[in-house]
């Protein structure tokens, strides 16, 4: 039987096939092999009866996501808030950075429209051809569209604390009881935040999600360079060609950059996501430099 593996805990690993999640050990030659199973790997495993079961042998994994600890990551839903808090897009646009790094599908989820509604939010990230999706997790249905990004992918959730990140776990798996916190409680004590790595399956979607705790800060991929930047800004690719440099063009201010030219007088790409890109090309460049000292 072949099944996904969705929690580790205290050295068992939950597998889910179809509809049931079955208690596994590991056989001994796996926990002694140097890639012990992670959550998101898909497995064979042998039915012992009672619920408990065997894993045989870890499948193929198609990536391995660090932070969080998850195999065969498809995607990653950037969820940020329209206000409370206000949206860190900077911190937004390196996520995606990352998720094209990491060749990962990057959807972006704005919650809270209960509280403020803010369509150029979602136009900028149009533009620069992602799929952004606008909806309220305590005033309105998980958006249908959200529903249908997560169809048969496994996705992890990413972004700043108090988004909604836990609360759209619970409001696609009622029955799990993830740790919301509470934004206003800014105490260090009582203020729950999510720990553990869990894969959330969704029958009906046969969809996988987990959640991830907030964070403000990250740092850019390893390997990427001033040269690399732009191409995982999707909404700039077009320019290689047409810039006169090339694919040598780093759109700052190069003579004959069709950035310049052409997309930003065009709005093919937004003047704020443009503004974030050279600042966070400027970021690259101080680490370059700091490298070659
Ligand atoms: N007004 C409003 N509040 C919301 C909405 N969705 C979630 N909240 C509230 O926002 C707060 C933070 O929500 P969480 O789901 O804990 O946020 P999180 O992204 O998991 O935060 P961390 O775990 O700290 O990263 C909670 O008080 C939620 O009730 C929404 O659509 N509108
Ligand atoms: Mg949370
Ligand atoms: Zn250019």
């Amino acid at each position: 039987m072949v099944g996904r593996i969705i929690r580790l805990l205290a050295g068992y690993y939950f597998v889910q096939t179809g509809s049931d999640l079955l208690r596994c050990r590991a056989r001994g030659r796996l926990r002694l092999s140097e890639d012990t199973p992670c959550v998101g790997d898909l497995v064979e495993v042998t039915a012992l009866g009672g619920g408990e079961g065997v894993v045989e042998n870890i499948l193929p994994r198609r990536n391995v996501l660090e932070r969080p600890l998850v195999a065969n990551v498809s995607q990653v839903i950037v969820v940020a808030a329209m206000t409370a808090p206000e949206p860190n897009l900077i911190l937004v646009d390196r996520i995606l950075v990352a998720a094209e790094a990491l060749k990962l599908r990057g959807v972006i989820f704005f919650n809270k429209t209960d509280l403020q509604r803010r369509e150029e939010l979602k136009g900028m990230y149009e533009t620069a051809g992602y799929l952004v999706i606008l909806g309220s997790l305590t005033c309105g249905n998980v958006p249908s569209e959200l529903l249908d990004a997560l169809r048969g992918q496994i996705s992890v959730l990413a972004g700043q604390s108090g988004v909604g990140k836990s609360s759209l776990i619970r409001r696609l798996c009622p029955e799990t009881k993830p740790v919301v916190g509470d934004v206003s409680a800014k105490t260090r004590h009582g203020r729950h935040t999510t720990r553990h790595v869990e894969l959330h399956y969704l029958p009906d979607y046969d969809a996988y999600v987990a959640d991830t705790p907030g964070f403000s800060r990250m740092d850019l991929p390893l390997g990427l360079n001033s040269q690399t930047l732009a191409e995982h800004f999707p909404e700039m690719r077009l320019a290689r060609e047409r810039c006169r440099f090339g694919g040598d063009c780093q759109h700052s201010g190069e003579p004959g950059c069709a950035v310049h030219s052409q997309l930003l007088p065009s709005r093919a790409i937004a003047p704020e996501r443009y503004k974030r890109y050279l600042a966070l090309l400027d970021e690259v460049r101080q680490h370059e430099r700091r490298r070659y000292k």
